[in-house]
């Protein structure tokens, strides 16, 4: 039996690049996401987040969808690139769309939860050197600021980041996502500076008011192969550092651990200097106080030290050895050497293990390892699938039956780790909410529209949405719960 406390909040996720559309249009310019999806090879079958699924142009359709699942909160991003575009001025346009979004959900009596970044910088400030640079830092601050001042009357939730680990490590380190580059001291880089504009937009907000901040990160937990196998232990070690503390622990704790100081010396941070890569006060400013931790998960690594055995990353199912069909280097600095063997476990499309159990343990010991821990809310977990349409009831003039999407998978992984969650709570853990991601299928990153998470069916030529069987289960056990 499942059981959630009173006041649980229930949602769903989407984010700006992967859903809106409208790429150019209003005033905005590219993000990282535009520019990258235009060099050949990057995105699969060259897909790019142009028209996404028009969400831009069919919002308050969607927020009406929402408020027929009985979805009480919704977390979306804002796109950095519609509101300041090259950075330098206030489109005002692109700040509208979002206060008519957000007036739309408080209308339909949905908690709008709001994330700053969601991985779509403008290009002008890539052009600049992007997260590399420190300045961004900064641009971020003023950007949050830009979007608080606009929405803050009416937006309770505010998120800085989402996924620093992909921004950072995906970014610049494997080059499967935006930017693209493979450049390892610009993705440690990356890492302290977008750690730095979050405690810095935190500081900002906190000033102007701002009562319910947190960040959203990727965690996992790094289960080695062998536990008796030193080899695999420091495998273990090293993946749990690059995934999970070295974002973890500067935001909670104020410091970058020691083994990650020495992993990562090289690219200077080891050291704090007036000059380097950290800085005097650096630290402070990023580890203040939140309300919350968002907490993305959809499953664990097995990780080993060993080399794997037979055809390579490809054919070992390794999920950071193949994006958007392709095979990428690592995104773990100086831990490239790691292997991701896959445990007999069923499979997602995106190659991902299914494994409930690693949510309650993961939510469970954070609460163990970081004794300042604020509340968790689980801000994104679901699973893509090969969807099969079916035509349910043929009409009685013979013509096709509604459209219909029996997606006993994702309704099953939805379930299970709801149950994983309730799990955890039961065991301790503080967590007071989930989102299932995604509300809509959507522009997949680098799998470009060819993997599915949305627990809403869109058809990518007529751009009609049709609620799955998955809907239907969400918001019944939404209804249950309340
Ligand atoms: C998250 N990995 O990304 C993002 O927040 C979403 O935008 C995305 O659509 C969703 O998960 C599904 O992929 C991730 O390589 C991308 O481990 C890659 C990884 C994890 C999360």
């Amino acid at each position: 039996m499942t059981s959630f406390p009173p006041g649980f909040l229930w949602g769903s996720a989407t984010a700006a690049a992967q859903i809106e559309g409208a790429a150019f249009e209003d005033g905005k310019e590219a993000s990282i996401w535009d520019a990258f999806a235009r060099i050949p090879g990057a995105i699969l079958n060259g897909d790019t987040p142009d028209v996404a699924v028009d969400h831009y142009h069919r919002m308050p359709a969607d927020v009406a969808l929402m408020k027929e699942l009985g979805l009480q909160s919704y977390r979306f991003s804002t796109s950095w690139a519609r509101i300041r575009p090259g950075d330098a001025y206030t489109n005002q346009a692109g700040l509208d769309f979002y206060s008519r979004l957000v007036d739309e959900l408080l209308g339909a009596g949905i908690l709008p939860w709001l994330t700053l970044y969601h991985w779509d910088l403008p290009q002008a400030l890539e052009e600049k050197g992007g997260w590399a640079n420190r300045d961004t830092a900064y641009r971020f601050r003023d950007y949050a600021e830009v979007v608080y001042e606009a929405l803050g009357d009416r937006v309770q939730h505010w998120t800085t980041f989402n996924e620093p680990f992909c921004s950072s490590l995906l970014g610049y380190a494997s080059g499967v996502h935006a930017p693209g580059r493979q450049e390892p001291a610009a993705a440690v880089a990356a890492v302290h500076h977008q750690h730095l504009g979050h405690g810095l937009a935190v500081a900002r907000l906190r000033e102007l008011g701002a009562q319910n901040l947190g960040i959203t990160l990727n965690l996992t937990n790094a289960v080695p192969r062998d536990p008796s196998d030193p080899v695999d232990l420091e495998a273990a070690r090293r993946i749990d550092a690059l995934n999970n503390r070295i974002f973890l622990d500067p935001l909670l704790r104020g410091e970058y651990p020691a083994d990650i100081r020495a992993d990562l010396a090289e690219f200077g941070l080891d050291t704090v200097s007036e000059t380097g890569l950290v800085r005097p006060g650096d630290l402070e400013i990023i580890a203040q106080p939140l309300e919350f931790l968002g907490v993305n998960h959809y499953h664990d690594d097995q990780v080993s030290g060993h080399s794997l055995g037979g055809g390579g990353a490809d054919d070992a199912g390794d999920p950071h050895g193949v994006k958007g069909g392709r095979a990428v280097s690592s995104p773990f600095v100086n831990a490239e050497y790691v292997t991701f063997p896959l445990r007999d476990l069923p499979l997602t499309a995106m190659g991902w293990e299914v494994h409930p159990a690693g949510l309650r343990t993961l939510l469970v010991r954070l609460g163990q390892e970081y004794p300042t821990l604020p509340p968790l809310y689980v801000t994104e977990n679901g699973a893509a699938y090969d969807d099969v349409v079916s035509h349910d009831g043929a009409a009685a003039d013979g013509s096709e039956g509604a459209e219909a999407v029996h997606d006993e998978l994702r309704t099953s992984y939805i379930e299970q780790h709801v149950a994983a969650v309730s799990d955890a709570i039961a065991d301790g853990a503080d967590v007071r909410g989930y989102f299932v991601w995604s509300l809509l299928d959507n522009y997949e990153w680098a799998w470009g529209y060819g993997k599915r998470f949305g627990i809403v069916r869109v058809d990518y030529d007529t751009l009609v949405r049709t609620p799955k069987d998955s809907a239907h289960a969400y918001a019944a056990i939404i209804a249950a719960a309340g």
